[in-house]
């Protein structure tokens, strides 16, 4: 690793619009204080900042929807956010936000600065504005119906049924979300920050200089790049933001995107008043973006273009970004609840920390998206933390205890096992730190790993509890190599696992011990005193395990009925019109697939009237074994329908659950064929 003077670590600044999940923190926030608490450990300069997100259009979303101010949604969230970082031991020197006063300030001066030297591009365009609500309409204000799907609810920029993002003004019939009208276009004025003037700049910096970056970062850099950069907006019509700090710009603020990032740069200043600069604009500061996959347009391009034309600001060293973490196969919602939400993993686990912390790095989705399941929680838990560390730290102390009072005890002539063992410690630390120095935290974490399981097959294998009757200077050599081994493993997994870190150093009473001490010299004298052996992870018992796995199956039933609320009723029909539907209990008792068709089951049924051929579309959903002799509702007056060739004489009526499994609408005890059903 070059060695810079010193480090200014960057997280993303999460939106104060909801609460985090276990995806912010396995992508961003555990990686990130992996790579700062090593710094630390390092003895390095280092300022790690994060802060709270909290302009843009969906907090005023939020906020109207709940009736309360913006600044009240963020007040909420802020402090949620805030605490549940701090819970988990991300350890910012400042956590601040973008409301803050120094960051107005500083964004402003920023735009300032970019504005005086003639950096941005003005331009008119027409956009959507409320007439009645007097004021433009940001995209997501803009319903209308989706041009791919007829979806009537789409937004303006995208179509949640179909997927499709879309231009605001792709939509048919649009509407404003604020009065109900229909929004006409007018003219605006906007600021761009003209990327492609920049094209050349930033194709060398990241092509040429940056060929080191994750294969996920340079990838979608050049991806960027070579599909053209285009001039972006830099403000927006809105009420909530940094005003846009030039004469006739009112009404307009800063764009999100443009003000976020320097939220960075803010939150150093503030940590920092008069030292701030040596972080950010010296070249011998190392500048480090840690960020999810989504935002690596605006950490690589636009913020570094905007760092560019400043002039002042060094630029990213690296940024490491993440891909996505999945939950239990599935993709994490905010807007489904398909999520660990932080606040209740602290309350459902309290004093576990550490294992969301080890689990999501073992797990970290680094080169590819990855999955999150309870029951790896638990087996990752029981079989490593506490089977392997766990087992291995105190069945060490227990032992210096019962047969030494509770002192380290000296160390007489050693075997090859025991010379391996103690020089294991140098070797993995020199492992684990190439590993977090570029950035690759699952693999350094196994490493650390790689000690406990020494030290745990080492007391496996001499077995000193059987020695102690027949040889105790042999017993009081191994208790001191794995209580060294032990010592050894509080420094390496302090940055995974800061809190047992923090037991076990207290345990071992070894306060001052630092990185550079690993493997040189015993980290233990002999004659030192320990305190009272504790545990340092406990299990994980199933119905832990399984109340989580039964909440999200409510999620997921709850997310289903919020699906048929959305589907839109029809319209009444007459009692008559009800009573000229015929439906009547049949059984089937014939079914076979229609060949050369996925879908399609041809059923011969006895409506209780006649035997007749009935095709329908479940073919995909039940064999035809399990159809026959089953009773079912049919509407028997359904004008026939040829399908494939074969006439159908009716439908069966079926229920189907917004997973898409279908179960037959049939009596609840039999009836005889032919029954009317009213
Ligand atoms: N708030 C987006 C996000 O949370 C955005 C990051 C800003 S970093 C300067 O994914
Ligand atoms: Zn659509």
């Amino acid at each position: 690793m070059k060695d810079f003077k010193r480090y200014m670590v960057t997280s993303a600044l999460p939106y104060a619009n909801g609460p985090i999940h276990i995806g912010h923190l396995a992508g961003v926030y555990v990686p990130a204080d992996i790579y700062v608490r090593y710094l630390r450990l390092r003895g390095k300069d280092v300022v790690f900042v994060g802060g709270s997100d909290e302009h843009g259009v969906p907090i005023t979303i939020t906020a109207r929807k709940e009736g309360i101010t913006p600044q009240e949604v963020v007040d909420r969230y802020h402090a949620l956010i805030r605490d549940a970082f701090e819970r988990f031991g991300i350890s910012f020197d400042v956590y601040s936000r973008t409301t803050s006063k120094i960051h107005h300030r500083t964004a402003s001066e920023f735009f300032g600065t970019l504005y005086e030297k003639g950096d941005f591009v003005e331009k008119e365009t027409e956009q959507y504005y409320d007439t009645e609500a007097q004021q433009f309409l940001a995209d997501r204000y803009i319903t209308g119906t989706c041009p791919h799907c007829r979806n009537e609810h789409a937004y303006g920029d995208q179509c949640e049924q179909c997927g499709t993002s879309l231009n605001v003004t792709d939509l048919i019939h649009p509407r404003s979300t604020l009065s109900g009208s229909a929004p006409v276009l007018r003219a605006t004025k906007h600021w761009y920050l003209p990327l492609d003037r920049y094209e050349t700049f930033l194709r060398e910096w990241i092509l040429e200089g940056h060929r080191e970056w994750k294969s996920n970062v340079y990838g979608q850099c050049k991806s960027w790049l070579d599909s053209g950069l285009q001039p972006r907006a830099v403000t927006r019509d809105l009420d909530w933001g940094i005003p846009v700090p030039v004469a006739g710009a009112e009404g307009k603020v800063l764009y999100v995107w443009f003000d976020a990032p320097i939220g960075y740069i803010s939150n150093t200043r503030e940590l920092l008043p008069d030292t701030w600069q040596d972080y950010w604009k010296s070249d011998d500061s190392c500048l480090v973006h840690f960020i999810g996959k989504d935002n690596i347009v605006f950490h690589c391009i636009i913020f570094p273009a905007m760092l560019k034309a400043e002039g002042s600001y060094i630029l990213p060293h690296n940024v490491p970004a993440n891909e996505f973490l999945n939950l239990e196969n599935e993709k994490i919602s905010t807007s489904r609840n398909w999520a660990v939400w932080l606040h209740e993993y602290l309350n459902d686990f309290p004093g576990k920390e550490d294992v969301l912390r080890y689990v999501l790095t073992a797990n970290a989705p680094e080169t590819k998206d990855n999955n999150f399941t309870w029951k790896d929680f638990q087996d990752r838990n029981n079989n490593e933390l506490v089977a392997i560390y766990g087992n291995f730290v105190h069945r060490a102390m227990v032992l210096a205890h019962k047969y030494f009072g509770g002192t380290v005890p000296a160390r007489d002539r050693l075997t090859d096992v025991d010379r391996a063992t103690l020089s294991a410690i140098a070797g993995i630390r020199k492992n684990v730190e190439n590993a977090i120095e570029n950035c690759r935290f699952r693999e350094a974490l196994k490493e650390a790993m790689t000690l406990a399981r020494t030290g745990n097959k080492y007391l496996a294998d001499t077995e000193p509890w059987k020695l102690i009757k027949t040889d105790e200077t042999r017993v009081k050599t191994i208790l001191n190599i794995a209580l060294q081994i032990a010592a050894g493993t509080a420094l390496l997994f302090e940055p995974f696992l800061p809190f047992a870190s923090a037991r076990l150093r207290n345990m071992l009473r070894l306060p001052a011990a630092t990185w550079e001490d690993l493997g040189g010299s015993d980290l233990l004298a002999a004659g030192h005193r320990l305190n009272e052996p504790e545990l340092l992870f406990e299990k994980i018992e199933d119905e832990a395990v399984e109340k989580q796995l039964r909440r999200l199956v409510d999620i997921k039933i709850a997310n289903e009925r919020q699906a048929y609320k959305a589907i839109p009723a029809k319209n009444d029909v007459s009692f008559d019109e009800f009573s000229a539907m015929d439906i009547r209990i049949g059984t089937v008792l014939e079914a076979e697939k229609v060949p050369k068709t996925d879908k399609l089951m041809r059923l011969l049924v006895d409506t209780g009237i006649d035997r007749r051929t009935i095709v329908s579309g479940i073919a995909e959903h039940f064999t035809p074994e399990e159809l026959t002799g089953k009773q079912v509702s049919v509407l028997v007056n359904l004008t026939p329908r040829t399908l494939k060739g074969i006439v159908s004489q009716g439908m069966i009526l079926l229920a189907e659950d917004a997973g898409g499994k279908l179960v037959f609408v049939a009596p609840e005890n039999a009836v005889v064929n032919g029954a009317t059903v009213r």
